[in-house]
């Protein structure tokens, strides 16, 4: 994963952007080692090497189509990091460490590794330059870096995070994941909020995820009494930039069902913009004004946006993402640039379990285009949110484009995950972690449809 933002290099050139019709059509299995001048030319280069980078390089090994080093993935990090996880460290359930592992660790051998960033995509000649000058050409490109987490975005955040004596964390980073579980059982008695941004997130469910937990905690402890109204020790808010609970009709009123019952204050249409000392600043987005909250303890997920060296590329939209087909996840410019993942346009929640089901639509595209056949490998924009709504228990949400639901064990088992479960909080916290690390990086899990190859 590119976990620190890259510096970027515009592009400007002014040229016009090729149509996909435009791509040379000879960039193919049988003439791409022709036209390669061998050393940092490959088949396939793959930018990111996080849930979506792994699983797509190693699908693509899979089909048994590819010699060693036709294959590269560019990435600087040294570690990938499982974050889904990281709600489960922030709910003290997991460390940190049990969930990351060496990136290069990862990686088949027959898979060319750069450890270096992207400065620019230049995809009229088929190439990216690295962070280290060098040039790197392709037959195709597969874009999946994922997104940054600006933690700047928030006036005072940084510095509230990084002090240990603060009771500010977020969930959303390596560094201070682990600072949440410290706050939640610092806490014993005063106003607990929980925050949303506007804009992307990655796993829009998580910044509720880790306030149930907490809840569960302190309602444990005794601190926490619902019945109590203002009487109870600990207070707690939901200040969510969104107009509900969920982007999802059907998970939204059952969350919120279960807010107005655990006497949760919602705080709709509240943008987090500034922290100071135990003022929390929100933009109200239904007003053109601002309030401020006092709080005890903060919970922050900040914005989140594309990486500057996709968002100044030719290859993205307006909004910066890599602009790309929603059904067969091609580019919608350049014939050979593939993305999924929280980097790609696709205009559907990003999880991992979206990861699932976009990798084997790319793969299988991918590898027809390169044997001159169109694609025809659709993705519906399926994508999960397993919701913990206490200790032991998930909701387990799965919808497609649309926000409609599209529940697996709706339809195998006739339950309604809108109900939250035992059997759902032990796929997200045991089962998902060990078939992400055993079978999903390694390109042999595809999620709902369960093991390929
Ligand atoms: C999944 O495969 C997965 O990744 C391993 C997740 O974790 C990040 C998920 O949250 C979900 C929902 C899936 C989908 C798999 C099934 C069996 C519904």
């Amino acid at each position: 994963m590119f976990r620190t933002t890259l510096t970027s290099k515009a592009c400007s050139n002014g040229l016009s952007i090729l149509t996909a019709q435009a791509v040379p059509t000879s960039r193919n299995f049988a003439t791409a080692s022709a036209v390669s001048p061998a050393a940092r030319s490959h088949k396939v280069v793959v930018v990111g090497g996080g849930s979506a980078g792994l699983a797509v390089s190693h699908q693509l090994l899979r089909s048994g189509k590819f010699a060693p080093n036709d294959i590269a993935i560019v990435d600087p990090a040294k570690w990938h990091n499982y974050q889904p996880g990281w709600t489960l460290v922030g709910g003290g359930l997991k460390t940190k460490e049990e969930l990351r592992k060496p990136l290069d660790t990862l990686l088949d051998p027959k898979l060319k590794f750069y450890n270096e960033g992207v400065n620019t995509f230049s995809p009229k000649e088929n190439l990216i330059t690295l962070s280290n000058g060098d040039k790197v050409s392709y037959d195709q490109l597969v874009v999946v870096p994922g997104i940054t987490i600006n933690f700047g975005s928030i006036k005072g955040l940084p510095e509230a995070l990084a002090d240990p004596n603060s009771l500010v964390s977020s969930i959303y980073g390596y560094e201070t994941c682990d600072k949440v579980f410290h706050t939640i059982t610092s806490l014993r008695k005063g106003t607990a909020i929980f925050t949303q941004p506007a804009g992307t997130v990655k796993c829009a469910g998580a910044p509720q995820k880790i306030m149930w937990l907490a809840l569960d905690y302190w309602k444990r402890a005794g601190l926490y009494n619902a019945s109590k109204g203002p009487e109870s020790p600990i207070q707690i808010s939901f200040a969510t930039a969104l107009p509900g609970m969920f982007g999802v009709p059907k998970y939204s009123a059952r969350l919120n069902e279960l807010r107005l019952e655990r006497g949760v204050e919602g705080l709709f249409q509240h943008d987090l913009v500034a922290v100071e000392g135990n003022t929390a600043t929100f933009a109200r987005l239904d007003q053109q004004d601002q309030v401020t909250k006092h709080f005890d303890l903060l919970h922050v997920v900040p914005k989140m946006g594309p990486h500057e060296f996709v968002k100044k590329s030719e290859l993205a939209n307006e909004a910066g993402f890599v602009d790309v087909d929603e059904a067969t996840t091609r580019h919608t410019k350049y014939a050979n640039v593939w993305s999924v993942g929280d980097a790609s346009s696709l205009p559907t929640s990003k999880t991992a379990a979206a990861i699932t089901a976009q990798a084997p639509v790319l793969v299988q595209n991918l590898m027809q285009s390169l044997e001159g056949k169109a694609p025809n490998a659709t993705y519906n924009g399926y994508t999960s949110c397993p919701l913990t709504t206490e200790y032991g228990k998930v909701m387990l949400a799965e919808f497609k484009y649309g926000g409609e639901p599209h529940e697996t064990f709706g339809r195998l088992l006739g339950v309604d995950q809108g109900t939250p479960r035992r059997a759902f909080y032990h796929l997200k916290k045991d089962f998902f972690p060990w078939v992400y690390y055993k079978s999903m990086v390694k390109g042999t899990w595809a999620g709902p449809k369960g093991w390929m190859n």
